[in-house]
């Protein structure tokens, strides 16, 4: 087990060592950042729309959606993270307007169009977060290798800090050198082989702010992280997950 461990943990420490390509996307402010925000990508009409079929989830007492294809699960009855966040899967499901989106294939044409490269979603969640300010997980990456992006679309407003927005390390989806150190302090420290927070600071970290409707496009090698003073108002947000396709 332990080999094992090691020997993925030196894949994923050589992968980010030699790869190539984060800085060179079509999108010149995708290259530099590592994301891009699209403000009203959903008409506020729209985003109101999903909040009034997917708002009654917040009432933490309801576990199901009796809806097929769809379901609640919160962070919290699988890990010590994250203790406030529920994600809805199957949302297409949930909401008509959610169901037309991922039909008319904007999500991933916009993605295509940012990175280059033919992107297909894999999995589509509605994230709820209720305020938290104690066990929001610090910044960290999705994966290392092979590379992953999401699109974040808000379904209520983040204007700031308090609304607990998406924040990332702006260029950091191109950092090889600290993402190594990262890898192997974590496989030295027992600690998830995606955590940042040893070598990256919250202090670096931009807030990603927009009214309901606005997309953000990130490549998830950023450091990023959901803001940690979020004390003020329960966040609404779809998110796509994309990978290259055909990977
Ligand atoms: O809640 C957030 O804004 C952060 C989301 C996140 O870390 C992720 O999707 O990987």
């Amino acid at each position: 087990m332990r080999i094992q461990s090691f020997v993925d943990t030196a894949a994923q420490a050589v992968n980010t060592a030699i790869a190539r390509g984060a800085g060179s996307y079509p999108s010149v402010d995708m290259a530099r950042d590592g994301y891009v925000i699209e403000s009203a990508f959903l008409p506020a009409v729209e985003a109101e729309s999903i909040m009034r079929e997917v708002e009654r989830f917040a009432d933490r007492t309801v576990m199901e959606t009796g809806v097929p294809g769809s379901k609640v699960t919160d962070r919290s009855n699988s890990q010590r993270r994250d203790l406030n966040v529920r994600v809805l899967d199957g949302a297409q499901h949930l909401s008509p307007v959610i169901q037309r989106l991922v039909e008319s294939g904007r999500i991933e044409e916009t993605m295509t169009r940012l990175t280059g490269r033919a992107m297909a979603i894999e999995r589509l969640t509605v994230q709820i977060d209720w305020p938290d300010t104690e066990s929001k997980r610090g910044l960290h990456v999705d994966s290392h290798w092979p590379p992953t992006y999401k699109a974040f679309i808000y379904l209520t407003p983040v204007s700031g800090p308090e609304n607990g927005p998406f924040s990332v390390v702006p260029g950091s989806h191109r950092h090889r050198v600290k993402k190594v150190k990262a890898i192997a302090g974590d496989y030295l420290h027992h600690r998830s082989r995606t955590d940042l927070d040893f070598e990256y600071s919250l202090d670096d970290a931009r807030c990603l702010l927009g009214a309901p409707g606005t997309a953000i496009f990130a490549d998830q090698r950023l450091a990023h992280a959901g803001w940690p003073g979020h004390t003020t108002g329960t966040r609404f947000m779809i998110v796509a997950y994309l990978y290259e396709s055909g990977r």
